[in-house]
């Protein structure tokens, strides 16, 4: 399925803006919303002239208010187990995605938004944003991955608090727990996400890209697996000629100018 009706992109200097777009609905994520975010989320990641991905809401209240309630209601059990098993593909897919995906949390992240906001690398969120995972108000639990991500950002304890109350979490208090990163005004949020990208973009892409799947892989290994499998994303880099001029260019004093290679 293509994007450009709930899901829109738009391309500049390098950085794509993909926004979720039923700001009636709060950007609740239906079976279609899902299916074009997949779709932008890929088209994105091959894309030449796209560096870094930003993922955000439509409107000035919500990023994503959750998985869509009303289409969720009407499910048999095996179409929510399809819909469960769609959202965690396409949110293992962003977490997968060779480019760094930002997550500018423009307002309301709950449920399905809370856990699109934790398949991002990095979640900005403005003063206005509030996070949680309230499924069990809906008499089910976090389906697209919310139970596995949230305990690995904030740990076990405070995850299994949030998700057993389902009580929403202020900005400060997400920055407090790591589950955001920074907060900034809400009017500047789109703004410093695009700075941040311009940093990123700045630097070598493969050993930007080697970092993420470091980090990512390593995570789900014990310690030594995970140093080991860092050794090789490392002796990958030192295979580009970007490493040669990073180190050339710190040495000459000069701006490293880096092709990705
Ligand atoms: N789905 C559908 N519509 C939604 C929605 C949602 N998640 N959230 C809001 N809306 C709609 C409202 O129905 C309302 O529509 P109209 O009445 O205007 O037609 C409109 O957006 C504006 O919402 P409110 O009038 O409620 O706005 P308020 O400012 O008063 O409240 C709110 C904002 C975000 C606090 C409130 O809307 C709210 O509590 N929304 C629901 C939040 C929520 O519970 N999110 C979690 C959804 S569950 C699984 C698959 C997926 C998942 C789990 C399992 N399987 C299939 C097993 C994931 C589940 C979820 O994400």
């Amino acid at each position: 399925m293509a994007y450009g009706e709930n899901v829109l992109m738009e391309i500049d200097d390098g950085i794509a803006v993909i926004t979720i777009n039923r700001p009636k609905a709060l950007n609740a994520l239906n079976i279609d919303t899902l299916n074009e975010l997949k779709s932008a989320a890929l088209a994105a990641d091959a894309a030449k002239n796209v560096k870094v991905i930003i993922i955000t809401g439509a409107g000035s209240k919500s990023f994503v208010a959750g998985a869509d309630i009303a289409q969720m209601r009407d499910l048999k059990v095996l179409e929510g187990r399809q819909m469960t098993m769609l959202g965690q593909t396409v949110f293992g897919i962003i977490d997968n995605l060779d480019k760094p995906v930002i997550a500018a949390v423009n307002g309301f992240a709950l449920g399905g938004g809370c856990e699109l906001a934790m398949a991002c690398d990095i979640r900005i969120a403005a003063e206005t944003a509030k996070f949680g995972q309230p499924e069990v108000n809906l008499g089910i639990i976090p389906g697209f991955a919310g139970t596995q991500r949230l305990a690995r950002l904030i740990g076990k304890g405070r995850a299994k608090y949030y998700i057993f109350t389902g009580y929403m979490m202020t900005a400060t208090e997400a920055l407090e727990l790591g589950l955001a990163d920074k907060i900034v005004k809400a009017e500047e949020l789109l703004d410093v996400c695009r700075d941040i990208a311009k940093t990123i973009i700045s630097k070598a892409p493969v050993a930007v890209m080697m970092a993420k799947k470091s980090v990512n892989h390593g995570l789900d290994m014990d310690l030594a697996s995970g140093v080991a499998y860092e050794a090789e994303a490392y002796t990958t880099c030192f295979t580009t000629g970007d490493r040669v001029e990073g180190m050339s260019a710190f040495l000459e004093k000069r701006k490293a100018n880096f092709i990705g290679e």
